[in-house]
């Protein structure tokens, strides 16, 4: 059975789990930067759902480790609940972050899906950073550095068991490409929990080809594959628009390399695009550049091979 190929975007206009103000705006760049219509000559049908609404951003320090938690959960539930809708109407959930915590509710939702189908998970988490920091080893308090480890079930239980999951996910499902920023603390919690790094150096040397061979490896026809998209993923050089730059990334050959290959395995069943900061880019061009990349990860190939 193929996957669906009705879209529905789904905007998540917030930076509450950011350190730098500005992602709450990514959404509104998105559109405007045309991914609606591109994904559309692409002859799929999108249907934008419009931009959730939650609490406001009241940019506070963070208490006993965590900046915001309460609106973090209160975002968190509101795209779960969205996603989950979708997945039940048969389309397939493209998040507008909006900052990288909110993935948490997105995959949550993914994960119950698969369960209830029957359907094997797999996530790709394309990133700068592994986001498996705690309230004890952060950095910063901000929790877009943590929605992975919310997802294995290593957080507050207001995230952990969002939906009532516990937790949503075996790590063994994710892979994770791009990463070259992973905290003291965090590099000690990803050993342990096992998750599956594809980091810069790796790439550098077997080549992206072989990366995303590996990192494709047992998807088959009853895999749902959710991509997590974090716009920091690509190297600064070329997608500026983000609030945590980290140099060293993929560079656009190389992003589209990866989109392509995903393309390939027709298994895409739901997408994130998330930390698109519109206050750090240049006339929108990393929004543009977003775009780009999506329609190659729903299928635009050069002409050789449409
Ligand atoms: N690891 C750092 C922290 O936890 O504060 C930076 C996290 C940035 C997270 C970005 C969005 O992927
Ligand atoms: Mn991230
Ligand atoms: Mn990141
Ligand atoms: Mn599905």
């Amino acid at each position: 059975m193929s996957l669906s190929r009705t879209l529905a975007l789904i905007g998540a206009p917030t930076d509450i789990g950011a350190g730098h103000r500005g992602a709450v705006m990514g959404p509104e760049a998105l559109r405007v930067a045309g991914l609606g219509e591109a994904l559309h000559e692409r002859g799929l049908e999108v249907i934008d759902t419009g931009n959730l609404a939650g609490p406001a951003n009241p940019w506070l320090p963070p208490t006993e480790g965590y900046r915001h938690l309460e609106q973090v959960v209160e975002w968190n539930r509101l795209v779960m609940e969205a996603v989950q809708a979708e997945l039940g109407k048969g389309r397939l959930p493209v998040l507008l972050g909006g900052d990288h915590c909110l993935a948490l509710g997105s995959i949550k939702a993914v994960a119950r899906h698969c369960r209830d189908t029957g359907k094997k998970l797999r996530i790709l988490w394309l990133d700068a950073h592994a986001d498996f920091n705690t309230s004890d080893v952060t950095p910063s308090g901000n929790v877009h550095g943590m929605p992975v480890a919310c997802l294995c079930g290593v957080g507050p239980k207001s995230l952990t068991h969002l939906g009532g999951d516990s937790p949503a996910i075996d790590p063994g499902v994710l892979r994770q490409i791009g990463i070259r920023s992973v905290d003291q603390g965090e590099k000690r919690l990803v050993k342990e929990y096992g998750v599956d790094i594809y980091d810069m150096r790796y790439i550098d040397e077997i080549g992206m080809k072989r990366v995303m061979e590996e990192a494709l490896e047992g998807i088959d026809d009853q895999t749902h594959v959710h991509v997590s998209f974090d716009v920091d993923f690509l190297d600064p050089s070329i997608a500026p628009g983000v609030g945590t730059t980290v140099p060293g990334g993929p560079n656009y050959r190389e992003a589209q390399l990866v989109m392509e290959m995903i393309a390939d395995t027709g298994r895409l069943g739901s997408l994130d695009i998330m930390e698109l900061n519109p206050a750090y880019d240049d006339h929108n061009r990393t929004g543009k550049l977003a775009v780009d990349l999506v329609e190659s990860l729903f299928g635009k190939s050069t002409l050789m091979r449409d």
